[in-house]
């Protein structure tokens, strides 16, 4: 047990103490008055929302610390695998509500502070977002860890600990404008651990030698060294004491000699310059989705955390005394992308320029650990790294790429020999001027296993950019795990009401932790009085939305509206040109009607959100065309409530708990192949709204799972997509005539000036429509008809909501997480019991 591994003298008092806490609304109370009094050192009489979101988090942080130290000691004295997550990105959101969740103790918290004058919802949402992340990957991962906490797994996430998350958006004009976002004043969620600290070395060159015993020696000297102070975030389980941790890097100045030597030489300036270059390292979170810069500082970053998550790794297997051909009996590590790739390379080189094995024998361990996840089939996602940016930087770690590329090709040439084009395409160098270092080529030669995260991507990068790589390795290597998201946040605490009415049905809440249960659902499907019940719950969740749109831009939307909802980060890629050219198609259609034909339109609301690049032109384009249709939207008398458009600024995690509760239908409409997965589709679905979608990502098995009566699939296929855009090329480009009459009224100003936008019609009409806008459009306003007249049927639609959720079972991140542990990382759960 966790007790017998406390040292004799301590054992008692861990007994006698350790249980701290309240497990009622006195005690509750009393926990709150405390921190607050003490803790924080604020007097109760000037108790604001603030300080009492503070001491709330403080009075549940005490409750998770005493199940996360149980955990870690637990997970160390048991001495079995443990998973490590390695994600630049993780996307968290806020932690209160989930702690409450979890801990339990909500209620005595939420009558606690109504005692005290407050409202819990005021207190919860006074919590910073903690957005570490950029989209999809980062909330992946985010929603991982959530289920390995849940299902009791031994698992660590690393991360970066970024100053600045994701940059926070204004709208001003219409434009979109960055701001900082400091996130860290306050944050009760992260522990501060001086003591592990972690020196990276940076530049300098490699010396080669013979050690007395006549081994070649690499020995990497002379660089900077930049210290990696390690934070760690308790990530509670839901259901169970398991309370995993999450260690984020942060960057500092090595307290070296070298600073006291400038400073006592009166060079005090260079001296803080210093710290402050080594603190700009984890000073930021690149704010690109699905794009690579190659940046130098991003490429330290990189190294940075790899290098710090791998010494913790490192030295927690090296306590156990094993020898290192049981490494990966004790250590899987998955790496979330191709941005820790670099991990292999560090791993290798441990193993054999510091504990001195030799190449295969370390090369062999190193495979076995490593499982790697792809995202993106994008070519300019793909990492590159340029081969001297690389060298100056990591020069070693240079020298081993080229090793195992080296040895890589030579297996190849073996099996397929005389075949220089095959050699010159799975090269882990790409032979360009500058050469460059492909990322994902060295990821899946460092691997056992490659995973891409929903059928279709996992099939198509098998079939595309890896395709050399299946004939080589055979079809085993490359497998598929379909993204999931964690019914935890994304129904229980976005959406409590339907929880609560879904959990009376179905006698109890198990159906959090085995989603397939929801299934029992579609019996209740024709119950009057549950589909009333629904209908309420659908209506009052759109109501918060109405009203949370009328604070935060003013605009009044009719709640018994159509919700049409596309929220995620802008790219053309996602095509939300092609939804706003389907607004203003709308729009010019309803002008042109009788009043006895407006008669007939089913009134919708628009609602648009995400960011864009700060650097992609084209993404602030479409937002701007956004905003400006609005305005002139919103604004037209003769429209009324039969169309509005919303652009909600700053669209981040919490935003989406507001929003996907609140939507009828909602837009996933990426050009076919060009999507991974999605998974705020499965969000939008889970919480009763229906989707209009293409046939791409994970879209595809929501349709297999909840049946193609249920959503409304428009659009080329994926199959369809290399031919047409051939074809716009070489045949004359055919543009589809009512998107034309949408072009014209841009072109005549009647959104702003034309000249504004004149860059996204040209990429359509002029450029080659490489995302198909223009072919898919006729299809998606023809879809979009069939989902009025649908909706127009209150009966049908609250039919296919209640069916769609009941079926959405497989999507939860818990059976994600189940499938890695079995065919990627082989690791079995530990319950804590004490
Ligand atoms: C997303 N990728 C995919 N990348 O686009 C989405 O389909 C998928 O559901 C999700 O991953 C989870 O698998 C994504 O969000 C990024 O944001 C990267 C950030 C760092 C630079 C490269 C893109």
């Amino acid at each position: 047990s966790v007790e017998a591994s406390i040292p004799e003298p301590l054992r008692e008092a861990w007994r006698k103490y350790s249980a701290a806490g309240f497990s009622n609304k006195e005690e509750f109370e009393k926990e709150l008055v405390r921190h607050i009094e003490t803790t924080l050192a604020r007097s109760l009489y000037n108790c604001d929302e603030s300080a009492a979101y503070s001491g709330t988090a403080l009075a549940f942080r005490d409750r998770l610390i005493i199940d996360w130290n149980k955990t870690q000691q637990r997970q160390t004295f048991n001495d079995q695998k443990r998973v490590y997550y390695l994600s630049l990105e993780f996307l968290m959101g806020r932690a209160l509500d989930n702690a409450m969740l979890n801990v339990g103790q909500k209620e005595a918290a939420r009558d606690g502070l109504r005692d005290l004058g407050f409202r819990i919802e005021d207190i919860i949402s006074q919590e910073h977002d903690a957005a570490l992340g950029n989209g999809g990957l980062g909330r992946l991962a985010a929603c991982l860890l959530d289920s390995l906490a849940t299902l009791n797994y031994p698992a660590w996430g690393y991360g970066l600990r970024y100053r600045y998350g994701i940059f926070k958006q204004e709208i001003v004009n219409g434009y979109q404008m960055e701001i900082p976002d400091y996130w860290l004043d306050n944050n009760p969620w992260e522990f501060p651990r001086h003591e592990i600290t972690v020196d990276i070395q940076f530049y300098g060159c490699v010396r080669k030698y013979q050690d007395e015993n006549g081994r070649i020696v690499h020995s990497w000297e002379d660089g900077e060294i930049v210290q990696a102070v390690a934070y760690d975030v308790p990530i509670p389980g839901y259901g169970t004491k398991t309370t995993n941790n999450l260690r984020l890097w942060s960057s500092k100045a090595s307290s070296g000699e070298f600073d006291f030597q400038k400073f006592n030489a009166g060079d005090y300036e260079s001296a803080v310059a210093d710290q402050q270059s080594a603190e700009t390292i984890s000073a930021v979170l690149y704010p690109n989705d699905n794009l690579e810069r190659g940046k130098e500082l991003r490429l330290k970053q990189q190294y940075f955390w790899c290098a710090a998550s791998l010494y913790d790794i490192v030295r927690r297997f090296k306590k156990t005394k094993r020898a290192w051909s049981e490494f990966p009996d004790q250590v899987a590590i998955q790496l979330n992308d191709t941005h820790p790739t670099l991990a292999i390379v560090e791993l290798q080189r441990i193993l054999i320029d510091i504990e001195g094995l030799e190449w295969d024998e370390a090369w062999v361990i190193v495979t076995k650990t490593f499982g790697y996840t792809n995202h993106t089939v994008l070519p300019e996602a793909l990492e590159k790294w340029s081969v001297l940016l690389m060298q100056n930087l990591l020069p070693r770690h240079l020298q081993i790429i080229y090793d195992v590329n080296l040895f890589f090709l030579q297996s190849v040439e073996k099996r397929f020999p005389n075949d220089r084009n095959m050699l010159a395409r799975v090269s882990v160098i790409e032979e360009t001027h500058p050469k460059m270092v492909r990322m994902a080529h060295l990821a899946i030669i460092g691997s056992h296993k490659v995973n891409g995260v929903a059928e279709l991507h996992s099939d198509l990068i098998k079939a595309t950019i890896f395709k050399d790589f299946v004939e080589i390795y055979g079809p085993d290597r490359f497998t598929n795990v379909t993204n999931g998201i964690t019914p935890r946040r994304w129904l229980h605490q976005a959406n409590p009401k339907l929880s609560a009415l879904i959990a009376e049905k179905l006698g109890g809440y198990e159906f959090l932790t085995d989603l397939t249960l929801l299934d029992k659902l579609e019996a209740f499907v024709d119950d009057k009085a549950f589909r009333e019940d629904w209908a309420r719950i659908k209506s009052a969740n759109k109501l918060l939305l109405a009203r949370y749109i009328k604070d935060t831009t003013g605009f009044d939307v009719n709640p018994n509206a159509l919700f049409d909802v596309q929220v995620k980060r802008i790219h053309e890629y996602k095509r939300q040109q092609l939804n706003i050219f389907g607004v203003i198609h709308r729009y010019l259609s309803i002008k042109a009607m009788s009043a006895d034909e407006r008669k007939k339109v089913v009134p919708r609301v628009s609602i648009f959100g995400g960011k864009a690049a700060p650097g992609y032109w084209m993404a602030k384009t479409v937002i701007h065309l956004i905003n400006n249709v609005a305005s002139v939207v919103n604004k037209d008398p003769e429209i009324g409530d039969l169309l509005k458009v919303i652009f909600i600024e700053d669209y981040n995690v919490s935003k989406a708990e507001i929003i996907c509760p609140a939507s009828d239908i909602s837009e996933h409409i990426s050009t076919a192949g060009t999507e991974a997965s999605g998974t705020s589709n499965m969000k939008f679905v889970l919480n009763g709204g229906l989707i209009i979608g293409t046939c791409d990502g994970a879209n595809i098995e929501i349709t297999r799972e909840i049946g193609e009566q249920n959503i409304f699939l428009f659009g080329t296929l994926a199959e369809d997509v290399e031919d047409l855009r051939h074809r716009h090329f070489y045949s004359d480009f055919q543009l589809d005539a009512q998107l034309e009459r949408v072009f014209n009224a841009i072109k005549e100003d009647m959104f702003g000036d034309a000249a504004d936008f004149a860059a996204l019609t040209a990429s359509i009409e002029e450029h080659g429509d490489y995302y198909l806008v223009s072919d898919d459009f006729n299809s998606y306003v023809t879809t979009h008809e069939m989902v009025d007249e649908t909706f127009q049927n209150k009966e049908k639609w609250l039919a296919k909501s209640i069916t769609s959720v009941a079926r959405m079972g497989f999507f939860s991140t818990d059976r994600v997480i189940n499938e890695y542990a079995d065919s990627i990382w082989n690791v079995e759960p530990l319950e804590v019991k004490d």
